[in-house]
């Protein structure tokens, strides 16, 4: 029997090996930090629990993912928590793991136990799957070393950026986007704690992460509340920075939104979270799921928009397609 094109097509599509947007349904999972290390990306969230509806973040551990398709994820649980950190209190906010030298740095955001407000803390491991202990015993950053802000929870979502030069940088912040030199190290800062000016980094909320593509950086941030994510490029780490506008819209169902990008295989990918999955309880602002998309450049090196689908990415071509 013959079927018509429409149902062959709709029954070959679960063996299509696409990953549906979240990509990870079982737990709610938020802020994407991701690497690529030995063909395999690896992929670090924290987990939302919040008990109830619209509530508010309640984040106990981080947990890793891996995969080398983007299709297929394998849970690694949870290498990492803010009780793996005797000077912090709580709450799993966003990260960032960077590799150097054969050694992974996982950079955390936590309360202070007692200084109080948020600091940020930096865990290693001699894999990117861990395990990771706490690399010094004591906060790298803490809210009385910043103070372009009156607020307590402006010293959160750090990412790391090593340089072509080797030079490794901080970059972290709320309201204020901060940047700092780390120490070779990677364990101590290595120099004054800068603020990017807010007319560089418009209406900067928080999330940023910096990549380099040829000689341009980028410096890609959330904007507003609810958030979108808008970003800025400059020919040096330090800026001065040019804003760029919108990279992405804000998230289905999710006040923020918090980006993450890579290049796999020949492609680059936009990862974020939003608030679509709806089992096994309701997604919202606080109970979120990772998504990837694809992000592409144009030719002068600015961003295309990000377009959010549910469809979601394919697996990387096995060859490498030409930079865009
Ligand atoms: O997940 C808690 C906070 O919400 C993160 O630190 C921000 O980036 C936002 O996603």
């Amino acid at each position: 029997m013959k079927l018509p094109f429409s149902l062959a097509a709709a029954l070959l599509l679960p063996c299509a090996l696409r990953a549906a947007n979240p990509i990870i349904t079982d737990v709610f999972t938020a802020d994407p930090a991701v690497i690529v290390h030995n063909d395999t990306v690896y992929l670090y969230v924290g987990q939302d629990e919040s008990p109830e509806k619209n509530s508010r973040y309640v984040m106990n551990r981080w947990l890793v993912y891996s995969s080398t398709d983007l299709v297929n994820w394998t849970a690694h649980g949870s290498p990492l928590s803010p009780a793996d950190f005797t000077w912090a209190k709580n709450d799993a906010w966003a990260g960032h793991v960077i590799e150097k030298g054969g050694k992974f740095y996982w950079y955390v955001p936590m309360n202070h136990a007692t200084i109080g407000g948020k600091s940020i803390g930096v865990a290693v491991a001699d894999s990117p799957l861990g395990p990771f202990k706490d690399a010094r015993g004591s906060a790298l950053v803490t809210n009385d070393m910043t103070k372009a802000t009156k607020i307590g929870w402006d010293d959160i979502d750090p990412t790391a950026f090593i340089d072509d030069d080797g030079q490794a940088w901080l970059f972290w912040g709320n309201q204020k986007c901060y940047y700092a030199r780390l120490k070779p190290n990677m364990t101590e800062l290595d120099g004054p704690i800068q603020v990017v000016p807010d007319d560089q980094v418009k209406n900067f909320t928080e999330a940023p992460w910096v990549h380099k593509r040829g000689n341009l950086y980028y410096l890609s941030y959330a904007t507003g509340f609810p958030e979108k994510i808008a970003y800025a490029t400059s020919d040096k780490i330090t800026g001065p920075w040019t804003p760029r506008g919108l990279l992405s819209e804000g998230a289905f169902n999710s006040n923020t939104i918090h980006q993450a990008i890579i290049d796999y295989k020949g492609q680059s990918y936009f990862f974020y979270h939003n608030g679509a999955v709806q089992h096994p309880n309701t997604g919202d602002s606080h109970r979120r799921s990772v998504c990837i998309d694809h992000l592409y450049y144009n030719p002068d090196g600015t961003l295309k928009r990000v377009l959010q689908t549910t469809e979601g990415v394919s697996p990387p071509p096995a060859r490498p397609t030409a930079p865009r």
